[in-house]
């Protein structure tokens, strides 16, 4: 008896195990060991705020019986069209891909004076999704446990505008499983609203966000800046809802006619943006990026095409994800003006090695260095904690890094804080420090910030080792980056340090810093030319004349150069002009700086023709792709044939 496990290597709900007969090859024994992960569980408070979380019950779980009670069955129905609706489409094994129950308490309340409840929320401390007394519907709790998904994937901190693209991935979820479970009211009149069958009616329309005075690109009037609702995650969230719907039905928006991928593709493009692209400092340019990334990496699966991704591009341009807001969060620093950069020091963050936390004037620390809440890059940030006892301490490089000479230098980080403030008085802050002499000496790095410099001045009244001092204040309204210019420190062994300074009481979030980088711009040089070696014409007395050439082409720069075109024309003279003959053309992949490369070519003539006392004219980066410093000696004609 052999015993076979028959398994599918790209589709894992095929796994069975066989026990074939070892004499006749006959199956014996057939178990398909894809047990279905779908176990639900569902509490009733029946309004009653003592009852707590998880609550009463459970009154429901996998394969019981209906109760009667409707949020209870519908809960445990809706549940089940959510773990299918990923099971189905991304073979996703409940929200955290490995099966987890689904639990959800109905019926509950808070407080006494906020009963019944008329809101729903997911728990990620109790895992499990809430909701309030009539509030049970497919779009919502799609949209309750698609918070779910977020958590286990990207991670998206409920915070600023990666909170607001957190909050919008729900109703997409939400109404993708609406649309497609075949329950409640699916009339295209409803279609794109939110909780539309739930007691209370809907609050979201996706098709029109202005409906519910929610922003459909980044400069509507609607779009929120403030601190008030993590930074307005239920309102901004418009901006995504309103590029899901044009991904998936199309339509003419602000300037862009998008044509519609259906709801299977863009279903597919959303979840792999998710789960492979996003972080959980992302902002509406990553999710422009990302969500047209998503599509160019499914080309070729689920139907999607190169025009698909096209049109996934003009939604988002529509919605203007690729702009920032006109107000709130600073605009990123740019990385250089002129030239490419070359790292010199580059951390993300992810390998934890190269920062620790000093003391500076006093000797309390924080806990933590890093954080995983929200980061740009991976799943770590350097976080320097607002304390809320006096304290002044940094999140200082463990070694110095040495800057070469010649070129200008940078030092770069994308940060987001949110330090103590009230109106306008800066009660915290932070600052950026530099040390050239191995951290003896600290110097305020605040002059040399080029973009997105300080923005307070700290409070004198309350004691803050920094009182009076400019330095990062109040809050950047989410990640921005900064840039410094430090061109001066160039030929010295420099150490930065992100120092804290905190006033005796209360305390807000913090610093999150990530993507630490030190590097110079070198300006590209690539001049291409080149010189002709021979030219050479053999006519025989009746056939036809060939003509041998050799050229040399040069890359007299310093840099490499990318892939260009060389074209040989005869002509009568040594002017190019659009008469002359064409003759051959090469592609050259690459020319290296200061090297050369010679072009031996062969041309047979048509009959009749002679280039005596003509001219070859080799024209080098003949489509003109390759930018280089003399454009003008590109048209090099050779001495006349013979
Ligand atoms: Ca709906
Ligand atoms: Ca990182
Ligand atoms: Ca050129
Ligand atoms: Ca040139
Ligand atoms: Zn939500």
């Amino acid at each position: 008896m052999w015993k076979v496990v028959v398994e599918s290597k790209n589709q894992e709900q095929i796994r069975h195990l066989v026990f074939v007969d070892g004499i006749n090859g006959r199956i014996r024994l057939h178990f398909d060991m894809v047990e279905t992960s779908l176990r639900r569980k569902v509490y009733d408070n029946y309004n009653n705020p003592a009852l707590g979380l998880p609550g009463y019950g459970p009154v429901r779980v996998e394969g019981g019986a209906a109760t009667g009670v409707r949020d209870v069955d519908l809960a445990y129905e809706y549940m089940g069209d959510f773990y299918y609706f990923f099971k189905n489409n991304f073979n996703r094994d409940s929200y955290d891909g490995r099966g987890a129950e689904l639990v959800a308490t109905v019926r509950y309340c808070e407080s006494y004076d906020d009963c019944p409840y008329d809101n729903d929320f997911w728990s990620s401390t109790k895992r499990q999704i809430v909701l309030g007394d009539g509030t049970v519907t497919d779009d919502c709790v799609g949209h309750e446990l698609g918070h779910a998904v977020t958590d286990y994937t990207a991670g998206l901190c409920y915070f600023m505008q990666s909170g607001a693209i957190n909050e919008s991935y729900s109703d997409i979820w939400g109404e993708f499983i609406d649309l497609t479970n075949g329950k409640g009211n699916d009339s295209s009149s409803y279609r794109w609203y939110l909780f539309e069958d739930d007691k209370y009616g809907a609050s979201r329309n996706m098709a029109n966000p202005n409906i519910f005075e929610q922003p459909q690109r980044m400069t509507d009037y609607y779009y929120y800046c403030g601190i008030g609702d993590n930074g307005g995650v239920h309102i901004n969230s418009g901006v995504g809802n309103k590029a899901a719907y044009l991904i998936t039905d199309g339509g003419y928006f602000n300037g862009y006619s998008v044509r519609g991928l259906g709801l299977t593709k863009a279903a597919q493009i959303y979840y792999e943006t998710l789960t492979h692209l996003l972080v959980s400092g992302s902002d509406y340019l990553d999710l422009y990026h990302a969500l047209y990334q998503a599509c160019m990496n499914l080309i070729g699966r689920f139907g999607i095409t190169q025009n698909d991704c096209e049109n996934v591009r003009y939604a988002t341009l529509a919605t203007e994800m690729n702009r920032t807001s006109t107000y709130c969060v600073y605009p990123k620093a740019p990385i250089c003006d002129v030239g490419e950069p070359v790292d010199i020091f580059y951390d993300d963050v992810e390998g934890k090695e190269y920062w620790k936390l000093t003391p500076v004037t006093m000797l309390v620390l924080p806990k933590y260095l890093y954080s995983s809440e929200y980061a740009r890059s991976g799943k770590y940030s350097l976080y320097g904690e607002n304390l809320d006892v006096l304290s002044d301490f940094a999140i200082s490089m463990k070694k110095g890094v040495s800057l070469p000479v010649g070129s200008a230098l940078y030092f770069h980080f994308e940060h987001a804080y949110d330090f103590e403030s009230e109106g306008s008085t800066m009660y915290d802050g932070g600052i950026v420090e530099y040390s050239i002499d191995g951290g003896r000496t600290w110097y305020d790095a605040g002059p040399m910030i080029i973009n997105n410099g300080y923005d307070g001045v700290i409070y004198t009244g309350a004691g803050n080792p920094l009182s009076g001092r400019y330095a990062y204040t109040g809050t950047s309204f989410g990640f921005t980056s900064s840039r410094l210019n430090i061109s001066s420190l160039a030929g010295r062994n420099v150490k930065f340090r992100f120092r804290i300074g905190n006033d005796e009481a209360y305390a807000d979030d913090g610093w999150y810093i990530d993507n630490v980088r030190i590097y110079m711009c070198q300006v590209k040089i690539v001049d291409l030319t080149g010189y002709w070696v021979s030219v050479k014409q053999t006519c025989g007395r009746t056939s036809r004349c060939t003509i041998k050439g050799k050229f040399v082409v040069q890359n007299t720069g310093t840099s490499n150069s990318s892939a260009f075109k060389i074209r040989f024309y005869l002509s009568n003279d040594t002017i190019f002009s659009s008469d002359d003959l064409f003759l051959k053309e090469y592609s050259i992949k690459s020319l290296k700086s200061n090297t050369s490369k010679a072009i031996s070519f062969n041309v047979k003539l048509t009959s009749g023709l002679n280039a005596a006392m003509r001219h070859v004219i080799a024209v080098v980066d003949a489509d003109n792709v390759v930018n280089e410093t003399n454009e003008n000696n590109n048209l090099l004609p050779s001495v006349p044939f013979l």
